[in-house]
């Protein structure tokens, strides 16, 4: 028997860590749900992988769980007050990944503005010789961004942004102290002013639909999106429309509602830069990450004060 169980898929970089240290794993929470009895009751620490909703009623399967320790900084898929009321600590890895998750945002606007897929396949295909050039595509530096969230990660994407020669503008709860960038007290007075819109808000109920279709409409027939935070955080019916008929530019997307198995509408968008949620998965940062959990989850067990806590 062991008191802590890893829950969900761990990635290449966390199983071999997880098998030395030995612990219970299961690919579910179903499947955790249907261990036995015994080792149920002995679970004080859930190492949990992915984004499947973990709330009050899978908690009570183990009646002494302590912990759970999330890998991802994005804790949304736990119910934090169903786990409070518990007495249950939740953690979650934040800043290991600002970097790889800023990286894969500014990424995904360059290819989309430059258009690398295309112009790649335009070489691999023989197309630069029989048809010629490619295209001319959209100048990134020097345009107007603005990062909607202006977290941790925001701030990244936004310092990648700045050196690009491009003017910073953002919204967030509250004003923050910045390099002279421009806040704005509303995502639809943001939307109107900038070329290309980076969300960078935290996930769950209190930023669910968050980029409306009013928003979209604001950010404009030339304005493009890029999300690399959660699929809720945007209304999709509303942004796959808005990409179909041109309302926006285009979009980088790294996260979608139905992951890992997006709206079938979005694959036909050429407009569209999509990645399957990736934005953290450098063997770095989620050596990192599983790190950190695992740290979280020593601290736990050994008594001592947690490392990064959410609740
Ligand atoms: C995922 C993420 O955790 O940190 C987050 O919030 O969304 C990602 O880093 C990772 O994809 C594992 O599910």
């Amino acid at each position: 028997m062991t008191d802590v169980l890893a829950v969900g898929k761990p990635d290449q970089m966390s199983r071999e860590p997880l098998a030395e240290l030995g612990w219970t794993h299961v690919e579910s929470l179903d499947a955790a749900q249907a261990l036995d009895e015994d080792t149920r009751k002995g679970v004080k620490a859930i190492a949990f992988y992915g984004h499947s909703p973990f709330a009050g009623a899978q908690m009570d399967a183990f009646p002494g769980l302590g912990l759970i320790a999330n890998f991802g900084v994005g804790y949304d898929a736990i119910n934090v007050g169903d786990a409070s009321a518990r007495g249950i600590k939740v953690t979650n890895t934040p800043d290991v990944l600002n970097d790889d998750v800023a990286d894969l945002a500014v990424a995904m606007l360059l290819d989309y503005c430059r258009d690398m897929r295309g112009a790649e396949a335009r070489v691999r295909s023989g197309a630069w010789g029989k048809e010629g050039a490619h295209p001319l595509q959209r100048k990134m530096s020097g345009q107007k961004a603005g990062i909607l969230g202006m977290g941790r990660i925001g701030r990244e994407i936004a310092d990648r942004l700045a050196a690009f020669k491009i003017e910073m503008h953002y919204h967030a709860r509250s004003e923050k102290e910045t390099p002279g960038w421009t806040f704005h007290a509303d995502p639809v007075s943001l939307a109107r002013e900038v070329d290309f819109l980076v969300i960078a808000l935290v996930g769950g109920p209190a930023t669910a639909g968050y980029v409306t279709k009013e928003v979209l409409e604001a950010l404009g027939p030339t304005g493009v999106l890029i999300n690399i935070s959660r699929g809720t955080t945007v209304d999709e019916e509303a942004l796959i429309e808005a990409l179909q008929k041109g309302t926006i530019a285009g979009a980088g997307l790294d996260v979608f509602l139905n992951e890992p198995n997006p709206d079938t509408r979005f694959l036909s968008l050429e407009n569209a830069v999509l990645q399957p949620h990736q934005a953290s998965a450098t063997r770095e940062t989620r050596t990192a990450m599983g790190q950190l959990q695992r740290d979280n989850i020593a601290a736990f067990i050994e008594g001592k004060d947690l490392l990064t806590p959410v609740n």
